[in-house]
């Protein structure tokens, strides 16, 4: 830091030219985050200086964060559960394996999670000294339950289904895994970060949530398909014991006890979720995922009449294509300024989100076309 500061404006022009060199979201299809909604981000600045982790202070922050939790708990099946805003997927996850490993007897176990799992599950054995176990998916590439049950030994905490997987999409079969916890007496955590905001408005879809008996909390991220700002994500918890098994007491603070990982943690992306579930409803976000799917089956169908297969069958808005010489096809639509992303098995991915359009989706189709030689 120099000694003297430099004049606002010229503060301001430095920010500006980082911000020139960022991508905007409008050729971007790798990402899982997109735009926040034109509320969101309104709702963000309004609540800038709030601070949850003292919510004696912001108690009306406090009540929207409420709030906004009985909203994802009415969209996940059950209107009782609760939980908290986080600061996304990753401190949600961490915060459910914790909560299974607090109330657990198995002080030093294991988890047992897909192979398609996010890789904040590598992260949470580390953290919490667990054992995660990867489980093989069948060839839809969704989790085998056989797979998951012959894992399960007396050491096991929990299970963890996803639904969303980050690399293709698909929704485990959670009603197998959720039959499965409640015979071995285990807790099973389900991983909708990226499909919470997409599958309960689908045209139908398989029980995922919290309706399904056996599952004992969810992950849902607001700043993915919720169109929120960042830092958002969300954890639900069936039993209130889950969530007090996280809590630590913080005697000088206006509220005595803390579930949160984080200590001060910022309103305004709750503000943003709270203002978009309200003014888009259930339906607004319908006709939003309606829009992305249907975006997502053009491509398919369009890529299909020039030759490109589709390896998986989506389940929602990420989709996979078999491409020859995919890194020169890559090299060529970043040429257009395309970014896409790669499985692991080497597809291209592409997660079309809210910032596309059916005429970026065309020109997008047309430099696919190009670029492989179509
Ligand atoms: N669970 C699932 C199923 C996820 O897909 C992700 C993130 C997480 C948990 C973790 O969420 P946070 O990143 O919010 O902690 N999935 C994306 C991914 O890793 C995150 C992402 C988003 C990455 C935008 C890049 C990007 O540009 O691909």
């Amino acid at each position: 830091m120099m000694e003297d500061g430099i004049p606002f404006e010229e503060v301001l022009s430095e920010l500006e030219a980082f911000k020139s060199r960022d991508l905007s979201y409008k050729r971007i299809l790798s990402s899982m985050c997109t735009d926040p909604h034109p509320i969101a981000r309104i709702a963000h600045k309004l609540f800038l200086e709030t601070n949850l982790g003292d919510p004696g202070l912001f108690p009306g922050a406090k009540a929207m964060e409420d709030e906004a939790i009985s909203m994802i708990a009415d969209l996940l099946g059950d209107s009782s559960a609760t939980g908290y805003i986080t600061t996304g997927g990753t401190e949600s996850n961490i915060q459910a394996i914790r909560a299974f490993r607090n109330a657990s007897k198995n002080e030093r176990g294991n988890i047992i999670v897909p192979h398609s799992a996010h890789f904040s599950f590598d992260k949470i054995g580390d953290l919490l000294s667990l054992e995660v176990r990867k489980a093989r998916l069948d060839s839809s590439l969704r989790v085998d339950p056989a797979e998951v049950e012959g894992l399960i030994d007396d050491k096991t905490i929990g299970l963890v289904g996803i639904a969303g997987t980050t690399e293709y999409g698909k929704i485990d079969r959670i009603e197998d895994l959720a039959r499965i916890a409640l015979e071995h007496d285990l807790f099973l955590h389900v991983d909708a970060a990226f499909g919470g905001f997409v599958i309960p408005f689908l045209d139908s879809h398989p029980p995922f949530d919290l309706s399904v008996e056996g599952v004992s909390s969810i992950t849902i991220d607001p700043h993915k398909m919720g169109m929120s700002t960042i830092p958002a994500g969300g954890l639900l918890f069936k039993d209130e014991r889950l969530l007090d098994s996280l809590s630590t007491p913080t005697p000088y603070l206006t509220s005595k006890r803390q579930f949160s990982l984080t200590g001060t943690r910022s309103g305004a992306a709750t503000a943003s979720t709270y203002a978009v579930m309200k003014y888009l409803g259930f339906g607004g976000f319908k006709r939003i995922v309606d829009r992305c799917i249907s975006m997502t089956r053009n491509i398919m169908n369009v890529a299909a009449s020039f030759g490109i297969k589709t390896p998986v069958a989506p389940d929602m808005n990420v989709l996979t294509l078999e491409i020859e010489n995919l890194q020169e096809v890559i090299k060529a639509l970043e040429q257009s300024g395309w970014k896409v992303s790669v499985t692991r098995e080497g597809f291209m991915r592409l997660v079309i989100m809210p910032h596309l359009t059916e005429p970026i989706i065309d020109e997008f189709l047309y430099d696919l076309k190009d670029a492989t030689g179509n």
